[in-house]
């Protein structure tokens, strides 16, 4: 993930954590003296000036910490990145409420919007008082160590990490160990519930104190439209590709029954979760040898040209560099060689879910993962490097506008790349021999809708259920139960057995204990596609887009590079029209890119009864 609490994404570092009572005096001293004159937009420019340069000085400490929690889980990295990141969410939030004196000045639409930005730029954000700020701070650190730190042990002396399972989720085929594996994990997630209803409520305060409704008003604010509107969006968007993800679901649901049997598969229900080759059942794509069409096609195995060719965790790294630059991107810096962690360290406890950091803001860009040597993982790595070069691109933009145009752009730049990642480019780098003919296409179609066609409604609900939750409308009763009945709704998925009374099935997701919104996911499997539309236009493509690859147009490159380069300096509509000429975020090109897979699902459904 972009650690999006570390570059103003920077400021929210302090965003989910805080400490209180820090008695930095600058802003808070000119409050008091401007209260005597009529302010100005020279002082609003003025102010946003000081407070840019008082926050930059808080942010690069609290993302050190970070770094060193997340990479050695101890007692003494979590009081220290609690501590640092508490220090500059709560001045982050001081801020913020004094940036609202600003509210009635007649000021340029810049500066209104980095007055604004700075009072959205939170995730969690503090209460005033500073017993509950501490405490929010020192949840939200516990939570993501608690996730980092899980295990499970299915007999006395043998423990498996999240990686493990992850490994056995996708290559196991027997439904009983899946369902050990699957509850195992889940293990980890009961003793998280107290933290997190507390968590919330204290969040909601410090939401609250910032002028929000509660949490969830504050996560819907952040897309340059009313929080309603943004919500339609998304169903907009969702209805788009719903028929496309019905139709595979079918589909799916079928083969599952021919292969474990209609008692394990029961052809009327939602999926059982932990047949579908991931933790989550939120990618599907390790099960394509069981929904792949009967008729033989040659689909590239990734996992095993890597293996064939002896690639490395560096060498897998490399390769993804070397895709940005072909693009005409500089290289990365020596410092993301020395700095970054690639594997996963053999004597310490780290948080191993991926994630790219830019620490500075400047040229101290690391990634942050526990590769494997999967064609998975592959595409991961570029997700992340796609992190970093967004964040170098802006990184002349002013703090407030260090981030990208919305969160899904941010989610999207590495997908768009590894999007590109087709036989064409194998072939190039040498990894395949041959490319398969266009005869072949469906295998490879349906290779890449199981994994970013299953997982748009995933990406939907995750957010959905914190919603719900930050606004009260789901209590902490009902906390698992409407996590399921929402699983249930988007995904057609289902818990493979009763869930006991104190399951928090939501906490074994990262992105829950960890706190980092989930919309940005689903925008993200939306704009991957504009994107890749868009470049294989500018680089002159002239197959279908499902084959084309960018690799090595600096055309291409520079577009995508002016869009970056903007940041968030300017409505995300602006930047999304920089690069494809729309100004909205549409599913369309879903449509297009997969119409040859939908025809042949449609084809495969006749007379199955779908839906659930
Ligand atoms: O968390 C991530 C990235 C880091 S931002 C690896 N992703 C989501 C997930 O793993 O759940 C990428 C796609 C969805
Ligand atoms: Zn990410």
């Amino acid at each position: 993930m972009l650690k999006q609490k570390l570059t103003l994404p920077a400021l929210m570092v302090g965003a989910v954590l805080g400490i209180s009572g820090c008695q930095q005096e600058s802003a808070a001293t000119q409050d008091t003296q401007a209260k005597t004159k009529a302010l100005t937009s020279a002082d609003a420019k003025q102010f946003l000036k000081d407070a840019q340069t008082e926050l930059e000085k808080l942010q690069l400490p609290a993302a050190q910490a970070a770094w060193a929690y997340a990479t050695y889980i101890n007692r003494d990295t979590a009081a220290v990145s609690a501590y640092l990141s508490e220090k500059l969410s709560v001045r982050t939030s001081e801020l913020a409420k004094a940036a609202a004196k600003f509210n009635d000045v007649e000021v340029d639409a810049g500066t209104r919007r980095q007055l604004n930005l700075l009072k959205n730029s939170f995730v969690l954000a503090p209460p005033a008082d500073p017993a509950k700020s501490e405490r929010l701070s020192k949840i939200s650190s516990e939570l993501d160590g608690m996730y980092g730190k899980g295990k499970y042990c299915p007999s006395e002396d043998v423990c498996w990490s999240l990686g493990e399972m992850t490994s056995q989720m996708a290559s196991v085929r027997d439904h009983e160990k899946l369902l050990d594996i699957w509850q195992g994990w889940r293990e980890v997630a009961p003793p998280m519930k107290p933290l997190y209803e507390e968590m919330v409520t204290l969040a909601n305060e410090g939401a609250m104190d910032l002028g929000f409704a509660d949490t969830s008003d504050l996560w819907r604010g952040k897309y340059d439209m009313p929080a309603d509107d943004f919500a339609a969006e998304l169903d907009r968007n969702w209805n788009q590709v719903k028929p496309l993800y019905e139709a595979l679901h079918c589909h799916v649901r079928a083969e599952l029954g021919e292969h474990y049997g209609t008692d394990v598969v029961p052809q009327d229900e939602p999926i059982p979760a932990h047949l579908l080759g991931n933790m989550w059942a939120q990618t599907w794509g390790n099960i394509y040898e069981l929904v792949k069409p009967e008729q033989e096609m040659q689909v590239a195995d990734v996992t095993q040209a890597l293996e064939e060719q002896g690639y490395d965790e560096i060498k897998m790294v490399k390769q993804a560099e070397s895709f940005f630059s072909s693009l005409g991107f500089e290289p990365l810096p020596e410092t993301f060689w020395e700095r970054s962690q690639f594997s996963k360290p053999r004597d310490r406890d780290v948080i191993c879910h991926a994630s790219a950091w830019n620490l500075d803001d400047k040229d101290d860009l690391r990634i942050k993962m526990c590769i494997k040597k999967t064609g998975e993982e592959f595409n991961v790595i570029h997700h992340e490097l796609g992190h970093n070069y967004y964040q170098r691109a802006y990184n002349q933009q002013p703090l407030l506008y260090r981030g990208s145009a919305n969160d899904g752009f941010h989610e999207a730049i590495g997908d768009t790349i590894a999007l590109s990642i087709t036989p064409k480019y194998l072939k190039q780098i040498g990894l395949i021999d041959d490319i398969p003919d266009a005869s072949n296409d469906i295998g490879m179609l349906l290779q890449v809708a199981l994994d970013k066609i299953a997982f748009l409604p995933f990406g939907l609900m995750v957010d959905q259920w914190r919603w719900k939750v930050f606004s009260g409308e789901v209590s902490p009763e009902q906390y698992n139960q409407a996590w399921w009945e929402l699983r249930e709704k988007y995904q057609g998925v289902q818990a493979p057995v009763e869930r006991d009374a104190d399951a928090f099935d939501p906490g074994a997701k990262y992105h829950v204990p960890g706190n980092t919104p989930y919309t940005r996911y689903f925008l993200a499997h939306i704009l991957q596609f504009q994107f890749h539309k868009a470049l294989c236009e500018i680089a002159g493509d002239q197959g279908p887009i499902h084959r084309c690859s960018i690799y090595g147009s600096e055309k291409a490159g520079k577009a995508l590079n002016d869009m970056l380069e903007m940041g968030m300096s300017k409505p995300w509509q602006d930047a999304l029209e920089t690069m494809t000429g729309s100004r909205q975020m549409d599913a369309s090109t879903i449509a297009e890119y997969f119409a040859p897979l939908k025809d042949w699902l449609d084809e495969q459904n006749q007379g199955r009864q779908c839906g659930w």
